[in-house]
């Protein structure tokens, strides 16, 4: 195999390449790829599937001067290690090493940082016009994929390109998969084009016309191309009424043929789209084979594809399960994914309950509007949404769920700390954006069984509910076989105790009870609660730990501001006792991608950090208290 790869150190030894060898360095990025990611897991199937557009495109335009803009974001490795990360490309989403997705800060070439879909049209059209108010010539290339289009944003970009810009261009990526097979009208509507027989035909005769006349065959084919294509689908195309110019379908594999038809839409004076038809996992069979499976993952065997048995049940498979228990005993419970069947486990739901089950595509707007509308008629709608993602849908739960009163249950998984995918997927925030909420109630399970509880519990109570459980397994609790509600409000009191408190909320529980060992050590009497519901906050719980001790100190994994915490604050405060209180979770800033343990012992959440926060008052504490014996 060639070895160009290590010589590219930016864009421009991209251009010093001639066509052939262009082909030869996506075979060799996709060996790198292949490999590499074998060790770090990440977003194998989709990057397989861009390595050509990705070439084709920095061969054509001048980044950092030209500006990419990626939908999600999670293909782009090629370009990582096209524009001078290569050497360091085995460290992405490793502690310290690259992030998995565009960040601005890592590259100059990282014209937009993204990790949440449906994005780029807006950004890109934000480029597009500020290059226009200030005179510039540069060009913006927004790539997304097929599933970005069943996001209301790209419509909403796509209304005001043509008003506002003569110079766009938009490369829609269709390789007909989301995580899981794309979905609805949108995704027919692409299928349909992309199964004519003149396609084929079309395509056909474009790489024979390329092979034989190079670039000035270009233009012509893309003429011909695209009044084929229009004569094909008639004046309603969808593109074209949004204005502007359609080009393809066309095979996103083909290099000559990439590289002939950006240069053509390079000289466009009109916002241009251009479909491009690719495959997601080219080149290695298990990533053909398993779709949904190789769209983004942990290591695997880079010849089998083979990734590690785990045993333990994760939070979003018992999420699932108990599911659809609840939809077996009671006709009204329905299920509602955001694109997610796969990462939130519902796809155990799908054949159990079929016609109950929903994934409306990457619109987590519309999923909670929908869960709203189906509330209204007496379902009892269950919105799986990461704690991430659900916050693009904060208006629909304020304006739609919660004023009505609606009885709609978020589940949000990946709630907490997410890990390797760093600051656009940690789930850090939702207790602060929905605690300030009216009507909503917000519950943390510290087990698996417990949230198999509070969604009975959540079954039960007639108004909006939301419970966030962590990414990946729990502590291993058995399920019972059903599930139990919980007593409303209630928090519950594991270790009862009078001179310190800690209030341990979920997956932090453990170090709650970690830390309570230690001070017990030190002679202190130290009670401990798994709070259960955030809100309504168990006020009896904390008044009467509040008045008795004399620290108090709680533990959350997520944002300190506005957090659990602060809440209990509030709580002490509204009932006037003065007592210190600690708060250990995650600082007013983005945490950056790493792994959760290391991450958490950073920044102070931890046993050891918890005592270091504690100390200033542990003196005086035991002095008093141990005088008072
Ligand atoms: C708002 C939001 N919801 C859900 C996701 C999870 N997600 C990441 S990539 C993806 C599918 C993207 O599919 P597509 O845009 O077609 O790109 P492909 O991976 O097929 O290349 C989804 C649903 C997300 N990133 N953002």
């Amino acid at each position: 195999m060639s070895n160009f790869l290590p010589t590219i150190k930016s864009p421009a030894d991209v251009k010093k390449l001639t066509l052939p060898q262009l082909t030869e360095l996506a075979q060799e990025i996709r060996e790198r790829l292949i490999q590499s990611v074998a060790k770090t897991g990440g977003h194998i199937g989709p990057n397989l599937g861009v390595v050509e557009l990705t070439i084709a495109m920095h061969y054509v335009f001048d980044t950092p001067k030209d500006s990419f803009v990626f939908d999600v974001s999670h293909q782009a490795y090629v370009h990582k290690l096209l524009t001078g990360r290569e050497d360091r490309f085995d460290t992405i989403r490793q502690p310290g090493g690259l992030n998995g997705f565009m960040l601005r800060a890592e590259s100059e070439h990282d014209s937009f940082g993204a990790g949440h879909a449906g994005t780029a049209l807006s950004a890109a059209l934000g480029m597009a016009v500020a290059r226009d108010m200030s005179g510039g010539d540069e060009h913006i290339v927004a790539l997304a994929g097929d599933a970005a289009f069943t996001c209301g944003i790209s419509y909403e970009a796509l209304n005001n390109v043509a008003a506002q810009t003569k110079r766009l261009i938009i490369v829609l990526n269709d390789n007909e998969w989301s995580i899981d097979k794309n979905v609805g009208a949108i995704a027919s509507y692409f299928h349909k084009i992309v199964t004519h027989p003149s396609f084929t035909y079309l395509h056909d005769r474009a790489t024979d016309l390329i092979s034989r006349f190079g670039g000035k065959a270009g233009k012509h084919l893309q003429r011909k191309a695209e009044e084929s294509v229009k004569g094909l689908l008639g004046p309603s195309m969808l593109f074209e009424e949004f204005g502007l110019d359609y080009y393809g379908p066309i095979d996103g594999h083909d290099l000559p043929l990439l590289v002939n038809t950006f240069q053509f839409l390079k000289a466009q004076n009109r916002p241009v789209v251009l479909h491009a038809i690719t495959q997601k996992g080219r080149g290695f069979q298990p990533a053909i084979d398993k779709q949904k499976k190789f769209h983004g993952l942990g290591p695997y065997d880079p010849e089998t594809g083979h990734t590690a048995v785990v045993g333990q049940k994760t939070y979003s498979e018992i999420f699932a399960e108990t599911l659809v228990k609840l939809a077996t005993n009671d006709s009204k419970v329905v299920a509602i994914t955001a694109a997610m069947p796969n990462g939130t486990a519902l796809d155990v739901f799908r054949p159990a309950h079929p016609t109950r089950y929903f994934d409306v595509g990457i619109a987590e707007e519309h999923a909670v509007i929908f869960a709203a509308g189906l509330a209204t008629k007496g379902y009892k709608p269950f919105c799986a949404i990461y704690s991430t993602f659900l916050q693009r849908a904060f208006d629909p739960i304020v304006h739609d769920v919660a004023l009505q009163e609606l009885p709609v249950v978020f589940c949000m998984d990946r709630g907490g700390l997410s890990g390797d995918d760093g600051p656009t997927h940690h789930g850090l925030f939702d207790i602060s954006y929905l605690r300030c909420v009216p009507n909503l109630v917000h519950m943390v399970p510290k087990d698996e069984d417990e949230l198999a509880d509070m969604m009975q519990t959540a079954l039960l109570h007639n108004g909006p509910v939301a419970i966030r459980y962590p990414r990946g397994t729990g502590p291993g609790t058995a399920v019972k076989a059903q599930p139990v509600a919980l007593e409303f409000g209630k928090a519950e009191v594991v270790q009862d105790g009078h001179d310190v408190v800690l209030f341990g909320l979920g997956a932090l529980l453990p170090m709650a009870e970690a830390v309570a060992a230690e001070l017990s050590r030190l002679g202190l009497s130290v009670a401990v609660v798994n709070p259960r519901f955030v809100k309504p906050i168990d006020r009896d719980v904390v008044e009467r730990y509040g008045r008795t001790c004399g620290l108090v100190i709680t533990f959350e994994d997520h944002v300190l501001a506005g957090g659990f915490g602060s809440l209990v604050l509030e709580t002490l405060s509204a009932a006037e006792i003065d007592v210190p209180v600690v708060r250990v979770g995650w600082p007013d800033q983005f945490i950056e991608h790493g792994k959760v343990d290391a991450l958490r012992e950073k920044y102070g959440i931890s046993v050891a950090g918890a005592m270091r926060a504690a100390e200033p008052y542990l003196k005086s504490l035991l002095e008093e208290r141990l005088a008072a014996r």
